[in-house]
């Protein structure tokens, strides 16, 4: 098999046999799902930005899995790598509640038993203006959505992660208003390109990527993709989320990918892939457009950022 870094592989060369992986971290459970995704012109390769899309080809498992945001474990981009090994995932319980005609506290087996996973290829990119391509494992939250049946007043969909400081160190300095809370617009949620995550590469997601489930919001920036989720609850009023409580100014509730608008401190126009040296220009919904702009019809993006 071939073994070698995306990076090391000009794309003339990239075969259908290719498997992403790197010499440090060997993956030998790459699930044929996962693999196939990578293969351009099938169905799944199609999911990557949407049908008639260039294939663009994911970041290493080594890249993914050591550059990571989650304060829950420190502050720097190597912390959850380091530091998230601590923290135990099974058992696991989703507790669903709000405006649903079926709560429920789901054991996390229970939560995806219904569920098919697929392997999905999706860009996150980050207000920090790096960017990764990554073959995610999961289901659309839309189909999880239907099953509990929200009520005609829940109009916001809110997500909490795990609140535990005993193995997440980073809970025990008050950098965020923990637990950590993220929120969608009901018809945000309800979008086919909303993901609830349970892998990367074909296998469970490790630790400091949001084990055992977290939300991938691909056309939005990647602090909307909360991990470690633990609680959905359906609201009718917008929910409180952690970096907007944090820094209203900087971030807002929508935080669409949009190179128009600008972070306080930085321009949002270019991006750098994480591997790469060069910058590309940043797309609009982080080029999901085509898909979700009607989402957004007649909102001003500037004030809704
Ligand atoms: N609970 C929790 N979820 C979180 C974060 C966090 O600090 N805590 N960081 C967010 C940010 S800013 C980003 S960019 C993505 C990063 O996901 P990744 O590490 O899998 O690339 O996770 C998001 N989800
Ligand atoms: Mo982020």
């Amino acid at each position: 098999m071939l073994i070698r870094k995306p990076d090391d592989i000009p794309s003339s060369e990239i075969t259908p046999e290719s498997m992403y992986v790197n010499r440090r971290n060997f993956i030998s459970t790459v699930a044929a799902g996962a693999a196939a995704a990578l293969v351009p012109g099938t169905a799944a390769a199609c999911q990557a930005g949407g049908p008639g899309r260039e294939q663009e080809e994911p970041n290493s498992y080594d890249d993914i899995t050591t550059y990571n945001n989650f304060y829950e474990f420190g502050l720097n981009k190597d912390d959850p790598s380091k530091h998230a090994g601590s923290l135990v995932t099974h058992p696991w319980t989703v507790k669903i509640d709000g405006h649903v005609a079926k709560p429920a506290t789901y054991a996390l087996e229970d939560l995806l038993k219904p569920h098919t996973l697929e392997d999905r290829v999706y860009r996150l990119r980050c207000v920090e203006a790096w960017s990764m391509v990554i073959p995610w494992r999961g289901f659309e939250l839309g189909k999880l959505i239907e099953r509990v049946q929200p009520t005609s007043r829940a109009k916001y969909v809110a997500f909490e992660t795990l609140y535990r400081p005993a193995q997440m160190p980073g809970q025990r300095s008050p950098v965020l208003d923990w637990p950590y809370d993220e929120g969608l617009r009901l018809d945000e949620a309800m979008h086919p390109l909303a993901l609830l995550v349970t892998g990367l590469y074909g296998k469970d997601l490790p630790n400091q990527n949001g084990a055992p489930l977290r939300l991938v919001v691909p056309w939005k920036y990647g602090f909307k993709s909360i991990k470690s989720i633990v609680r959905i609850s359906f609201v009718e009023d917008q929910p409180p989320t952690a970096w907007n409580k944090a820094n209203a100014r900087e971030y807002g509730f929508y935080s669409n990918v949009n190179p128009d608008v600008n972070h306080p401190r930085w321009s949002q126009r270019t991006e750098r892939r994480l591997g790469e040296l060069r910058r590309r220009r940043t797309q609009m919904f982080n080029g999901y457009g085509d898909q979700v702009a009607h989402l957004y019809d007649g909102m001003d993006l500037r004030k809704y950022y």
